[in-house]
């Protein structure tokens, strides 16, 4: 991967790329800085099978070591693929985003510009909250659920007392009782932490605590507070400039869904051709998530179908952005589909995207997805997705010495900052930008749990989290020192929200404040490029930079170690004047040893503000 000594720079900022978001069609001024002899450069595009060659000229006047070249990058097709290519005095070197070779590289590595594609730039600048509306804040106990009100799995549920912590008992028969109006209430205690994003786990009509499982997709669950409840919380959350993420579970519905058991009621009704039905022994006679017995697939192959979700000009994804909502995220977003080919699936989320941007035009959409997300990520289809494998695993993984499923790993920091580059510049930038971050969620151990609750490699978490090239995301309560009681991923990781302040983590809850509040209020973390700068097994620094169209660069830096103590580091910095983000103790650049315990931000001047 490229170090910030590179002696030939290219990325999607103003001083290398004119604009984005360009159309089809047009074309959009590229540039390049080199420090290398070169006798001249020229611009390399791909064409469908072939690869235009065109000249770059030389331009003066700019800041920055080194010499200014630029070309007009001619967009005629939606996801554009092109290198540098410098020729030098007996020699030529090819510049793509793994950096400078001689050899030509394969186009996966080539820079990618999205022609008429326009991102929702202001997830780029979001701070998000995930909560989970059973446990996060009890704001109406008359809607609670009573213990025997009805039965789950064939088991009554149960009413849970909110301190009673997450156990056997209060898995999946468990409700604790929070609620939409919770969530209203504690619009002033998210605002005072600095989130402006909210992403809600499923709060439609449902049976279960985690409402994956949806009865009535144009409701919201009485037992939340209905329709009222979620009105109330948009009117108090749009007057604090918070938006809401929902959770949009389009790949099954709830088996108590009055389409679904249309489709159970007769052999010939209509509704039965929006599943696909099976005889396997053992198992539902219906294909379904993982095989569980209340959530039954949903077969796109069905026009229906379609309409109903997506398209219809009532559907479920076009509702609720009429009713306030900024964006969705996909449930299982790679299980998706017709069932049918890669090309068929991504036809379908292409069908979904459209009809949410027909709505709203700025709607953050983005997909849980395990795998690698590239094939989707044109612009397209989703903006973005979960970051689970190119960043939340792998980070926690390398500081925690185990994966999540807690096997031990050797994983080091070399190996960490080679995994995150290579999911990052696989991606378009702007694709890169609306990656959503996370450390941990409902589906997986909490970070401080992970972590052994050692604070300092919890902070270490945070800086990469809050300063990495993506949104940050961060889950209720790991702000407040919140933890688990049991080990393990889901259903553990889903404690209650302690309201009694006595029981939070003050010191914990004011870093997070401190970085929350720098990660707001520097546009370079926003749209900055991505490059790691230095990496030990126990360390690793990486820098997010900008050049505007003057050629002069915004910096960040950020440091960040695996050990629980003090942890000098040794490795060199950008040239200039930098500022701790959160002590403000001055330092210059070139070589310098930083204690990296607890993570470190540092910017550059004169960035500061
Ligand atoms: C409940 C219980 C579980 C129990 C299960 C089966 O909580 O303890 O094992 O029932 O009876 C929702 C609820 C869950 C619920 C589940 C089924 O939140 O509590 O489980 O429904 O009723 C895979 C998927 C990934 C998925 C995770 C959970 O690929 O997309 O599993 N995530 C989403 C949501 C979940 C939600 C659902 C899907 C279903 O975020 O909350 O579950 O709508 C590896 C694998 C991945 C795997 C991942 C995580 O990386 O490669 O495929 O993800 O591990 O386990
Ligand atoms: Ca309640």
């Amino acid at each position: 991967y490229p170090t910030a000594t590179l002696s030939a720079q290219h990325d999607h900022t103003p001083g290398y790329t004119e604009r984005l978001g360009a159309l089809l069609g047009g074309h959009v001024r590229v540039r390049l800085r080199t420090t290398l002899p070169v006798l001249g450069v020229r611009l390399k595009v791909v064409q469908i099978g072939e690869i235009e060659t065109l000249p770059a000229r030389e331009v003066t006047g700019l800041q920055g070591e080194g010499r200014w070249f630029e070309a007009d990058l001619p967009l005629h097709e939606a996801r554009v693929r092109y290198a540098w290519h410098l020729d030098l005095p007996g020699d030529h070197l090819n510049l793509t985003r793994l950096g400078l070779h001689h050899a030509r590289r394969g186009f996966r590595s080539w820079f990618q510009y999205l022609a008429g594609y326009q991102a929702p730039e202001w997830a780029w600048k979001s701070v998000f909250y995930q909560i989970f509306p059973d446990r996060f804040r009890n704001g109406d106990s008359t809607n609670d659920v009573q213990t025997g009100e009805y039965l789950y799995e064939g088991r009554p549920v149960e009413k849970v007392e909110w301190t009673h912590p997450v156990d056997a008992w209060g898995d999946i028969h468990g409700h604790y009782g929070g609620d939409l109006a919770g969530i209203t209430q504690a619009v002033p205690y998210l605002q005072a932490l600095g989130v402006t994003g909210l992403w809600l786990t499923p709060i439609f009509t449902s049976p279960s605590n985690h409402r994956y499982d949806i009865t009535d997709y144009r409701a919201i669950d009485p037992h939340l507070g209905g329709d009222a409840a979620w009105d109330a919380l948009v009117q108090a959350t749009d007057a604090a400039g918070i938006r809401i993420v929902l959770d949009g579970v389009f790949n099954h519905m709830g088996n108590e869904n009055a389409l679904f058991q249309a489709a159970l009621a007769a052999e010939d009704a209509p509704e039965r051709a929006m599943f696909t039905w099976r005889d396997t022994p053992g198992k539902p006679p219906y294909h379904s998530f993982f095989d569980v017995a209340t959530l039954p697939k949903i077969d796109y192959a069905n026009e229906r179908a379609v309409e109903e979700f997506f398209s219809g000009e009532r559907s479920v994804v076009r509702h609720w952005l009429r009713r306030g909502a900024a964006g969705w995220r996909l449930d299982v977003a790679h299980m998706l589909g017709k069932g049918g080919t890669e090309e068929d699936n991504l036809a379908l989320h292409r069908v979904l995207k459209a009809a949410a941007r027909q709505e709203k035009a700025d709607a953050y959409v983005f997909g849980e997805r395990f795998y690698d997300p590239e094939l989707a990520l044109d612009g397209q289809g989703e903006d973005g997705a979960m970051n689970y494998h190119g960043f939340g695993l792998p980070v926690m993984q390398w500081l925690a010495g185990a994966t999540y499923f807690n096997e031990p790993s050797r994983l080091d920091g070399t190996e960490l900052a080679e995994i995150l580059w290579d999911a990052y510049h696989a991606l378009p930038p702007q694709a890169a930008l609306n990656m959503f971050n996370l450390l941990e969620s409902h589906d997986i151990g909490r970070a401080l749990w992970r972590l052994g609750g050692d604070r300092t490699k919890y902070r270490a978490a945070l800086t990469l989290l809050l300063a990495y090239a993506g949104v940050p995301c961060l889950y209720y309560g790991s702000e407040i020192g919140l933890s688990q009681s049991r080990d393990g991923n889901m259903p553990w990781c889903r404690e209650p929200m302690p309201w009694d302040e006595a029981r939070w983590d003050m010191e914990l809850l004011a870093h997070v404040k401190a970085l929350v509040k720098v990660r707001r209020e520097t546009p370079v973390l926003h749209t900055g490029a991505l490059q790691f700068i230095h990496a030990e097994p126990d360390a690793l620094a990486f820098l997010r930079e900008v050049t505007g169209p003057d050629g002069a660069a915004e910096r960040v830096v950020a440091l960040a170690s695996r050990r629980a103590g003090a942890h000098p580091v040794t490795f060199t910095l950008p040239a200039g004047e930098w500022q701790d983000a959160l002590s403000g103790e001055r330092l210059g650049g070139g070589e310098v040893t930083l204690d990296a315990a607890g993570g470190q931000l540092l910017l550059s001047l004169p960035l500061s503000r």
